[in-house]
């Protein structure tokens, strides 16, 4: 039995496409409280994080001056979620964060990090996301969450929640990814960080990616799964602002995710990018709910 507080990350700010930040409540309208209550778990729904400015009336798209898209509000919505996070981890709680576009993870994980000084974290996205300031093609935060964890770019994101760099380069692992920018390659490459392309899955199986990342991370004192709905197909995942051809399938991520729940390490999830707006009958909403009854012990029979 795992205690779990599900909370909402409506942000839309890392990015430019209207629809995301209403993924927490698409999730929620089909019953992922009910259904991961039905698991045996103790779940709580703390509802949705605000910062000062709300995504759902729509994007202001500023820049500042190193290009970065609505960079007050990602701060500010980023020191929220933390606060939230670090609460439900002070009540021994598992903070499962549903986004939202991918930028939340700088909230998430500065919160998580605050108890967990040597987190790993499993990235499950068809991008790296570890962009920066200099390397963004887009100028849109929602690349740029792991950089920023690693401690890259403009000090004041960086140090968000607690001073410094959240993360080590060599306790991420990246899967599924087949979109990377050419300075995210550059720079996976230069730090040495684990990385299982898509490639890779279709290979080995994402199940036994899984295991080896899980013995790659195995002296963490944590782990963090972060999940972009974009690692899926698009065959079968429509609901989502940036889709990338040859993904995972539903079917073998749980799989992997039946060789995840059963780890102890687990402390805390992210599943972003869900956006209703731009999906078939919320459908992808639906397979979110399958897929968060995997990561917490769900299994075929
Ligand atoms: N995501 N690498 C591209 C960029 O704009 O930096 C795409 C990022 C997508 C981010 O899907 O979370
Ligand atoms: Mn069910
Ligand atoms: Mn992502
Ligand atoms: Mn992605």
């Amino acid at each position: 039995m795992v205690k779990i507080d599900i909370i909402g990350a409506p942000t839309a700010f890392g990015q430019p496409k209207l629809g995301v930040s209403l993924g927490p409540d698409a999730v929620r309208l089909c019953g992922l409280k009910e259904h991961l209550s039905q698991l045996g778990h103790d779940v709580a729904d703390k509802g949705n994080v605000y910062g000062k400015y709300r995504a759902e009336y729509g994007n202001h798209s500023e820049r500042n001056e190193e290009g970065l898209m609505n960079f007050n509000q990602v701060k500010d919505f980023s020191e929220a979620l933390a606060a939230s996070v670090e609460g439900s981890l002070d009540n021994n709680r598992f903070p499962f964060i549903v986004g939202g576009d991918h930028s939340l993870s700088i909230g998430s994980v500065s919160g998580v990090t605050k108890k967990y000084n040597n987190l790993g974290v499993l990235w499950i996205d068809a991008h790296g996301d570890i962009n920066n300031s200099d390397t963004s093609p887009t100028g849109n935060i929602h690349g740029m969450p792991l950089g920023v964890l690693l401690g890259e770019g403009s000090r004041s994101l960086v140090d968000i929640h607690h001073e410094g760099a959240k993360l080590k380069h060599e306790n991420i692992v990246l899967i599924g990814v087949r979109d990377l920018d050419t300075g995210e390659k550059a720079y996976i490459k230069e730090h040495g960080i684990k990385c299982y392309t898509m490639s890779d899955v279709r290979r080995l199986g994402l199940d036994v990616v899984i295991t080896k990342a899980l013995k790659h991370l195995q002296d963490c004192d944590g782990i963090h799964l972060s999940l972009d709905v974009d690692s899926l197909d698009p065959l079968e995942i429509k609901g989502t602002g940036t889709k990338v051809d040859g993904g995972i399938f539903l079917s073998e991520m749980l799989l992997g995710l039946n060789i995840l729940s059963k780890t102890e390490l687990l402390v805390s999830a992210d599943l972003v990018e869900v956006n209703p707006l731009i999906d078939n009958c919320n459908e992808t909403a639906e397979k979110a709910v399958v897929i968060s009854e995997y990561i917490f012990g769900q299994s075929q029979i």
